[in-house]
């Protein structure tokens, strides 16, 4: 099922022929419209003509998150404010927010990839959506809503908090599709099973997940706990928010829309591009946006490149599940420590519950590595000798994964802290 078949199906050749089209205009308009881009240009000694190619997509500068922050609020613009209809802002973690704005075009243009992103996971005009996503400052509440509403959904804005109520609103109105953290979805399921309530009774077929890192196995408990479709999609406030890339059916890799968002996979040391299943960072060149376009955005999330067509008939560029930031990875003792990995080790234990949190400290000049989980009520109640056994199994696969010892402790379930939005997985007590 398709949004606009035509775009999503584009032949590969046409595809470029129009990536190249919009990426020298694009570059044109940057030179002409953003202060921010000519003052690069000239340092680099670089002129809108010097684009003949794809491939001299290589000679423009990379464009930083660092960029963004240095020129707070309004030094990335290339419109003039009143051309202006919208303002969001990602906080971050460190320093000042970045913030992201919109002409009414680029509204337009988010809400149309929304409704791709919505069909490709199969919601239709006769879905009743839930969207528990804030609707504040954060893209994922406004962005699905601008999707949904234009796919012809009837959209619930139930914004995030509330659990009790994000229940009652699932089973009485008969929601067919919701879409959160998928941190928060599997909160949700848990809430309910300690109410009683069972979500699988519920009438809701499928759920969009995204703005945070997970797992097949979380995917898979997910599916479970709700018996529905799970997909995957991915966004980032800087280029739009949600809507630049989600699976299909085949559910094998996500679907970049790349006649908007042209992808490069790069080596994050040396910023060398790297092919079909190479692991590097996604870096993206906005080809039509208006209020804030950017070269060669620098993304910091690691993915790869998929090989082969995909059986659902997109010719866009498959990547693969996130597999982490290269700047979340943790240094311990030397060795490079991705989360995400450390949750697939955890989630292959049926035992282990989905919760857990990350704490590395320091003893002396020792980085200790630590994980907390929630074992289910059955386990922690259980056992002595069973808690003590599955602690050195846990153990032995995270060093064998790892590559270095992780200790676990098991903690009272419903003791870690729950989020309405992104999950907070790793505490560095090292930085204080
Ligand atoms: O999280 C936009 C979004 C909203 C995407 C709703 C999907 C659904 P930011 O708050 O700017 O925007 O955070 C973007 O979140 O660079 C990734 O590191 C991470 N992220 C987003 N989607 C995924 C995903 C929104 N599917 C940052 N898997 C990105 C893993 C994801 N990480």
């Amino acid at each position: 099922m398709f949004w606009d078949k035509e775009a999503e199906t584009i032949k590969q050749e046409e595809l470029e022929k129009l990536q190249l089209r919009r990426l020298k205009a694009i570059v044109e308009y940057c030179f002409h419209n953003s202060q921010f881009y000519r003052a690069k240009f000239k340092e680099a000694n670089l002129y809108p003509q010097d684009i003949r190619s794809l491939a001299d997509i290589a000679k423009l500068p990379f464009t930083m998150k660092e960029d963004l922050r240095d020129n707070y609020p309004y030094g990335m613009l290339a419109v003039p404010r009143e051309e202006i209809v919208r303002i969001h802002a990602s906080s971050g973690t460190t320093g000042k927010p970045t913030i992201v704005a919109y002409t009414r075009r680029d509204i337009g243009t988010w809400a149309e990839l929304m409704a791709r992103v919505l069909t490709s996971a199969g919601i239709t005009k006769r879905d009743t959506m839930q969207l528990i996503y804030n609707y504040a400052f954060f893209t994922g509440g406004l962005g699905f809503h601008y999707g949904a509403e234009r796919v012809g959904a009837a959209v619930i804005p139930s914004g995030v908090g509330n659990s009790e109520k994000q229940l009652l609103t699932m089973r009485d109105l008969g929601v067919t599709a919701f879409s959160s953290t998928p941190s928060y979805a599997l909160y949700l399921a848990e809430f309910a099973a300690n109410q009683g309530i069972d979500v699988r009774e519920f009438e809701v077929e499928r759920g969009i997940f995204g703005a945070e890192p997970w797992s097949e196995e979380m995917r898979r408990r997910i599916e479970e706990a709700y018996d529905i479709v799970a997909y995957d999609n991915y966004g980032l406030s800087e280029l739009c928010g949600p809507g630049v890339a989600v699976e299909c059916e085949a559910r094998e890799g996500m679907h970049v829309w790349s006649d908007h968002f042209l992808l490069e996979v790069i080596d994050p040391e040396t910023g060398e591009p790297l092919g079909p299943g190479e692991k590097g960072e996604l870096v993206f060149t906005t080809l039509t946006k208006e209020a804030m376009p950017l070269l060669r955005y620098r993304t910091r999330d690691i993915s790869m490149l998929l090989e082969d067509e995909c059986s659902c008939g997109r010719t866009h560029p498959r990547i693969a599940r996130l597999m982490g930031r290269s700047d979340d990875m943790l240094i311990i003792r030397g060795v490079n420590v991705f989360p995400s990995q450390v949750e697939h080790v955890l989630m292959s234990f049926p035992e282990v519950a989905e919760h857990y949190q990350i704490v590395v400290d320091r003893q002396g000049t020792m980085d200790v590595l630590q994980v907390n989980v929630e074992v289910t009520e059955r386990i922690f109640r259980g056992e002595t000798e069973e808690l003590l056994k599955l602690k050195n199994r846990l153990e032995a696969k995270l060093k064998s994964v790892l590559g270095v010892k992780a200790r676990v402790k098991f903690v009272e379930p419903g003791t870690i802290p729950r989020s309405q939005g992104k999950a907070q997985r790793v505490v560095d007590l090292r930085k204080k």
